[in-house]
């Protein structure tokens, strides 16, 4: 049956009275969310659109999930302001102006407290609301949801939307009991904490350790920074976006948002058409030359089409990069620590930076190479390094954990998910995620993922992406609705396929050999090193019209159980 989008909003009280008359016990909620970040806070405006009965329960004191959590010196995003905002309100992209082209955390989440309000989504959240677990009942076809505060919450649709990156790890390093100063990860950092005139040390040089390395290094007494494997950086190019620009910026959203949607990650920037050896050397340094010198992602995700995909071109270009690496750190020995050898440029999330490679040319700042001289511990001062009797102590005040997180699907791992015969999610995903689309799993009937592995919200920039994948969700649900289906599972076979196509494009870019979080290798987890396939890299737009097909065919990959009649 080919859908159709419902023509009215499917009322509570319309379902509510169906379910008098067949005789079910209805859930006290037709759906949950859980998490009100970017991905929650849309869902909910679309289903209260919609006229459902829906609670959002998120762990935090506020909305806002990455941007409420992450207040770590530098934080900022590396997506255009002007396209990260939501593009479902011309009277909200009207009203809203950026004032740098790569918003700060700070004014990102003032626009996210905005949208919060503007359209009362507050009163629908429930906040220091912990999920610990929750337990499909078959019996009466609902999620029964548990809080850490001991409540259960019942409800026909369960929704994730708990962010990529939530859950934080770090090192155990030996001896960080005994340590007196003050030891936190990026995620955690409180809001009482200033680093002015302290040492400091971070470990960890992914985007976030670059970002807040680049912003202390000048406002701390010392910096050591502690780096296993060098990240290929590129510059961010910030600025600020005056009145007049903004004015223009209003005037071409269509524009922006078309670029952004055409885009294979929902970016500005998209791959050039040219391969890279179609134009002559001098030319493709002068284009590389051109990109590195202009704003965001464009010499990552805009460059010539095989630079992620052919191992000769990214070479090329990775060359180009340790040129740049070379140029900018004065100290010949420090700008070879900091050239990855292990990886090619892009391979791997590419932090922007902002005067990053310039922080190791102040005399307050080293670099130690943890491969070459391995922490030992950590003492009631600092941190001892190196081995045997070659030790050295650094004595610091901070100790900053930027080592990342249990990406994508560590969020759901904490949660104890439990479905069809007692089947737990993160036994299911021991060995690595499976699902259909990123939206379902099979023996978890009616749990929708938002922001779940293998769908086209990882790797992209997010707000295009999540609502994909919000505008695809919404009309399935209303669908579910209108035709009172009360139980959703998606198909062995769909789930099955799914994962053979993502493998499939998987295999054709570079990035899915590299160990980043991108494919689930994370150093202070204890789990064998084989690549997760947590991300789809087939692309926004591949991603888009396959859903799309889903629905134009009566989503075939799911069986759908309508509500039993009425027995008159
Ligand atoms: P990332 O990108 O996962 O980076 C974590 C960094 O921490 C990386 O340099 C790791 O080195 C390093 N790390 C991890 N464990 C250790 C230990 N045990 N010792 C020393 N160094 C360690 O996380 P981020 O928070 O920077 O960025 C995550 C995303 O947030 C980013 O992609 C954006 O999308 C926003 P390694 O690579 O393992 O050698």
């Amino acid at each position: 049956m080919v859908n159709e989008p419902l023509s009215g909003s499917l009322r509570i009280a319309d379902q509510a009275a169906g379910a008098e008359a067949s005789g079910r016990a209805e859930p006290e909620y037709q759906f949950v969310i859980i998490g009100a970040g970017v991905c929650g806070m849309y869902q909910l405006y679309r289903l209260l659109e919609m006229g459902v009965k829906v609670t959002v329960l998120e762990l935090n004191g506020d909305v806002g999930g990455t941007w409420f959590r992450n207040r770590y010196p530098g934080c900022r995003f590396d997506s255009e302001s002007f396209t990260y905002g939501y593009s479902f309100s011309p009277e909200l992209l009207k009203e809203w102006n950026w004032s740098e082209r790569f918003a700060a955390r700070p004014e990102t989440l003032r626009y996210l407290n905005h949208v919060a309000d503007k359209f009362n989504l507050r009163e629908h959240i429930q906040f220091n609301t912990k999920v610990v677990g929750a337990t499909w009942d078959e019996d009466h076809l609902q999620w029964r949801v548990r809080t850490e505060d001991g409540r259960e919450i019942t409800t026909r649709f369960l929704m994730t939307a708990m962010g990529m990156l939530s859950v934080p790890t770090s090192p155990r390093l030996p001896g960080l009991e005994t340590f007196q100063g003050r030891a936190l990860h990026t995620f955690d950092w409180p809001e009482d904490l200033n680093v002015s005139g302290k040492r400091v040390a971070v470990i960890g040089t992914g985007s976030t350790g670059v970002q807040v390395i680049s912003t202390i290094a000048d406002q701390v007494e010392q910096l050591t920074v502690f780096q296993l494997d060098p990240n290929w950086c590129a510059p961010l190019h910030n600025g600020p976006i005056g009145a007049e620009e903004m004015a223009q910026i209003k005037d071409s959203y269509d524009e922006i948002f078309r670029r952004c949607f055409e885009s294979p990650n929902g970016f500005i920037h998209r791959p050039d058409r040219r391969h890279t050896t179609d134009v002559t050397r001098e030319e493709r340094l002068a284009r590389w030359e051109e990109l590195y010198n202009s704003p965001g992602f464009g010499i990552w995700l805009g460059n010539f089409r095989d630079t992620l995909m052919d191992e000769a071109a990214n070479a090329e270009l990775t060359e180009f990069i340790a040129g740049k690496i070379r140029e900018r750190v004065k100290d010949p020995v420090v700008a070879e620590k900091l050239i990855p050898k292990d990886h090619g440029f892009g391979t791997k999330r590419v932090p922007l930076e902002t005067r990053y490679y310039e922080a190791y040319n102040r005399s307050n700042v080293e670099l130690v190479d943890l491969n070459e001289t391995p922490i030992r511990e950590v003492t009631p001062t600092g941190i001892r390094i190196g081995d045997g009797e070659n030790t050295r102590d650094i004595d610091v005040d901070i100790i900053v954990f930027g080592t990342g997180f249990d990406a994508v699907t560590g969020a759901f791992d904490r949660i104890d998910f439990v479905g069809e015969n007692g089947v737990r999610l993160r036994d299911k995903w021991a060995a690595g995620p499976d699902t259909a689309f990123g939206v379902q799993t099979t023996a978890f009937p009616n749990l929708l993922m938002l922001v779940g592995p293998q769908s086209g919200s990882v790797g992209a920039n997010f707000p295009r992406a999540i609502e994909d994948i919000v505008n695809w969700m919404t009309p399935f649900v209303s669908y579910l609705l209108e035709h009172d289906i009360v139980r959703v599972a998606v198909t062995p076979e769909a789930e099955q396929a799914w994962l053979d196509h993502v493998a499939e494009v998987n295999d054709k870019v570079l990035m899915s050999k590299a160990k980043s979080w991108f494919t689930g290798f994370n150093r202070n987890i204890a789990r064998d090193d084989k690549p997760r396939m947590l991300v789809y890299t087939g692309g926004a737009v591949r991603y888009r019209r396959l859903v799309a097909e889903e629905a134009a065919n009566g989503y075939p990959s799911f069986t759908m159980t309508p509500a039993p009649q009425r027995v008159p």
